[in-house]
Parts: structure tokens; sequence; C-alpha cells
């Protein structure tokens, strides 16, 4: 089976810009994309503003004008018009708030305009207050809650469809998770400043990671994944390009070149994946989750044995 998708990675965007802007340059790459003949669109993380987390907010108001309170929303309903038109399904990350909690979420929404999925982010990184020392500040841990509603799969007509969001992508937890539910294919979006912490770590070391952790968890969990870069410097801060398309071989079928908005596209033959599912990650015949206790039973890692 053959499933068209593309990814739109979006360049910055700027603290001053409104949603209208962005979800106009969304609308534009929903039309690029479509017009080359894809099915499905990945958007970055949260895609509809600045990455607000770089700096301390504390004037409520300010920080909850990032937020979305509803989606589809007054700005947002054209996103979601325009792909009921084109026939298209898409992946979009923003900044959730549900009741008194606040999220950092991700939507599957169908080819007729319909939410099929919610994700909300599970692995929060960075701080809750700014660091001494550190040339750029983190602060998702100040903004949002640890997600709720687990790491699920979604069935897209024949193809089982999952999600996660930036940080998450690093962690194998949240890809075997998925795996073990049989997931075809995973959406992500992200977010990624170089020169964080104390790190100091050389330049062309994020982008490596970013796609070492892609490649690696595709192949490990036999399935594709759409992964989106909001890339470029945004209100002074780089943050890496990279945006891809992994196949379940763990190899990049496609990436971006730039770091502005930019749409890739890919025409994945799903069978890919059955040599890898039927054989060496047969998970049914080799995994041997009695072995696996700490990974559940521990936090952090301890010199104790188990
Ligand atoms: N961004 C980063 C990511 O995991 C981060 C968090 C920042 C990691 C800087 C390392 C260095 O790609 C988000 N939004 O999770």
């Amino acid at each position: 089976m053959k499933l068209h998708i593309a990814v739109a990675q979006m360049g910055p965007i700027a603290r001053s810009d409104t949603r209208r802007q962005a979800v106009a340059r969304l609308c534009d790459m929903l039309e690029d994309a479509a017009g080359r003949g894809a099915k499905w669109v990945t958007f970055p993380e949260l895609a509809l503003t600045t990455f607000f987390p770089r700096w301390t907010i504390d004037d409520t108001q300010e920080l909850e004008s990032f937020f979305e309170t509803e989606m589809p929303g007054k700005e947002t309903q054209p996103l979601f018009d325009r792909a009921r038109k084109l026939g298209v399904g898409f992946y979009l990350g923003y900044a959730e708030i549900a009741g008194d909690r606040r999220f950092n979420t991700s939507i599957l929404v169908d080819s007729t305009g319909n939410i099929i999925g919610k994700y909300r982010k599970i692995h929060i990184p960075g701080d809750a207050q700014s660091q001494d020392g550190y040339p750029i500040q983190h602060l998702e841990k100040r903004y949002f809650e640890v997600g709720d509603l687990g790491f699920p799969v979604f069935d897209a007509g024949d193809t089982r469809i999952g999600m996660c969001i930036c940080n998450d992508r690093r962690w194998p937890e949240t890809y075997r998770v998925m795996g073990l539910q049989a997931v075809d294919l995973i959406m992500l979006g992200y977010n990624t400043p170089t020169g964080y912490g104390r790190l100091g770590e050389p330049r062309h070391l994020p982008l490596h990671h970013n796609h070492l952790s892609l490649q690696a968890s595709a192949y490990q969990n036999t399935c594709w994944i759409a992964a989106a870069a909001k890339a470029g410097v945004e209100e002074g801060i780089h943050m890496i390009g990279g945006s891809c398309i992994v196949a379940p071989t763990g190899e990049i079928a496609v990436q971006a070149l730039s770091e502005d908005d930019e749409v890739i596209n890919y025409v994945c033959d799903m069978s890919l994946a059955d040599g890898y599912r039927g054989n060496i990650f047969h998970f049914e015949r080799h995994r041997r989750p009695e072995h696996y206790r700490a990974i559940v039973d521990r936090v952090g890692s301890s010199r104790s044995p188990f």
C-alpha cells in the first residue's frame, strides 16, 4: 500500500506575528503539498506562534495569548476548511488551554476536517525557572503540564498513525509504546534551539542528534516517521531545520534543505516495514519483557541491581 505524505517545515514566527499570518503560511504549504499529491501533512510543534517558552512571561494575559482555548477557533478554522477542500489530513502542534490546565498539544485532523486524535506532550524538557549562566532559556516546565493522554495510536483508513512532540522524539519509550500498538507512521513537530544550556556543544550536534533519534527509532519500531521543524533564527535564537521523512529501514527518504517554510514529500511504500516486523523486529518472538522491569519500575538510574 502506498501513502503519499508531506512535511511542512516552518521558518521563524516572530513574537509580533498574528495567528492569521501563521495560518496563512500553513494554508499555502497545505496547497503546495496537496498539489504534489500528498494526503497527509505534518506541521511543526507550536506552529501558530513564536516559541514563547524561551522567555519568562509573568503577564498572564500575554502568556495566555500564546494558547488556544478552542480548536478549531476563529483563526484556525481556515486551515481546517482548506484541508477539507483539498481532501488532505494534517498534524498540527499548538499550546492548549483545557480548563485550568495547559498542555503542549498536537492533533490529527482527517481529510474531512475532523479531529480524529489528540496528543499532549509527555517529555517536558528544560526548566521551570530561568537558569543562571545559560545563554538561552528553555522554560517548557514553567508553562506546560505533563500530558495525560498517553501515546495513543489512531486508525486513519488502513494506516495506524501516532503522534509525539519534540523532546519526546529523544526518548525510546515514546516510540516503543506506539510500536507495541502496531503504529505505521509517527508524525511529530519540533522547535530545537542550538546552544541551549552549559553544554556548549559543537553547533553541528543538535542536527545530528535529531536525525540519530529519528532514524534509530523508525528502524527499531518498524515505522515511518514524519518530522517537521520550526526552523531558522526566531527572535534572535537559531533553531535547527532538518525536517525529514524517515523510512522503517532507518534511512532518511527526503529532508528539507532550508531553514524556512519548505514542503517535502514522499510516496511511502507501507509494506517496507513488513520485512522487519516479520523477522528481526518481530516483537512477539524476540522481546523479553520479563527482563525489562527496570524500564517501568525506575525513574532515574541507580548502581544497585534489580
Ligand atoms: N525542544 C528541545 C528538543 O528536545 C531541547 C528541547 C532544547 C533539547 C535544547 C536539547 C537542547 O528538541 C523541545 N521543544 O522539546
